[in-house]
C-alpha cells in the first residue's frame, strides 16, 4: 500500500509538472505590427494586409484605428495612413518577419526608390520582451520610440507595455517624444 501511495504521488507530480511545461511552451507572445501606405488606394491596401496577415496564419486581435499621418524621415511625399496591429502568436519572431516581407511583395511593394512611397509596409515593432539583432530583424524595432506615428496607435493597443530595451511604457514613450509631425485621426 505504502509503495502504491508513493507511486501515486509520483504519477500525480510528474503530471503536474508536465501540464506546467506543457502550457508554458504553447504560450502565445504578444507582438505589434506597424502598418503603413501612402500609394495606390491606401485604405484598401490596409484592409488587404489585415486579410493577408490572418491568411498567413499570423492571429491578428485587435486594431488600432487608422491615422493620416505626415511623412517623417524621408522626402516629400504623400501623406500615410498608419494603424497597428497586435498579434497573438506562437509563430517564431524571424517567421514572422519573412511572413511580412512575403505580404509585401504581394501586394506590390517594390523597393527602388529608399523611404519613397509604398503601397504597403509592414513593421515587426515589438515581440513580447524579445531582444534580436540578427541581418533579417531588429528587435524591438531601432526606431519607431521616435516616431509619432507608430506611437499613436500602439498607445491605443497597450499603453503600459514596456519598451524591452529602454525599459519604459509606450505611454511614457509617447510623453517624452520630440516628433511633432502631425498625426490625427482618419476616416473613410
Ligand atoms: N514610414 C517611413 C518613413 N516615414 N512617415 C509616416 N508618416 N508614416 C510612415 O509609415 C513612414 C514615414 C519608413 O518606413
Ligand atoms: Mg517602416
Ligand atoms: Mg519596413
Amino acid at each position: 500500500v505504502c509503495y502504491l501511495l508513493l507511486f501515486a504521488v509520483c504519477c500525480l507530480l510528474f503530471a503536474v509538472c508536465y501540464l506546467r511545461f506543457a502550457t508554458m511552451t504553447i504560450d502565445t507572445a504578444n507582438a505589434y505590427v506597424s502598418l503603413g501606405s501612402n500609394l495606390g488606394d491606401r485604405a484598401g491596401n490596409l484592409l488587404l494586409a489585415i486579410r493577408g496577415m490572418l491568411d498567413a496564419g499570423l492571429e491578428v486581435t485587435r486594431l488600432s484605428q487608422v491615422y493620416e499621418t505626415e511623412p517623417v524621415e524621408t522626402f516629400a511625399q504623400p501623406r500615410f495612413l498608419n494603424m497597428v496591429a497586435e498579434l497573438q502568436t506562437t509563430v517564431e519572431p524571424e517567421q514572422v518577419m519573412m511572413r511580412l516581407l512575403r505580404l509585401e511583395e504581394s501586394l506590390g511593394r517594390t523597393r527602388d526608390i529608399p523611404k519613397g512611397p509604398r503601397t504597403i509596409d509592414l513593421d515587426l515593432l515589438l515581440y513580447g520582451d524579445q531582444i534580436v539583432a540578427t541581418k533579417l530583424l531588429t528587435l524591438p524595432h531601432p526606431r519607431f520610440h521616435l516616431r509619432r506615428f507608430v506611437l499613436v496607435p500602439l498607445a491605443e493597443l497597450a499603453p503600459r507595455f514596456i519598451h524591452p530595451r529602454l525599459d519604459e511604457t509606450v505611454r511614457e514613450l509617447l510623453e517624452q517624444l520630440i516628433d511633432d509631425a502631425e498625426v490625427r485621426s482618419w476616416r473613410p
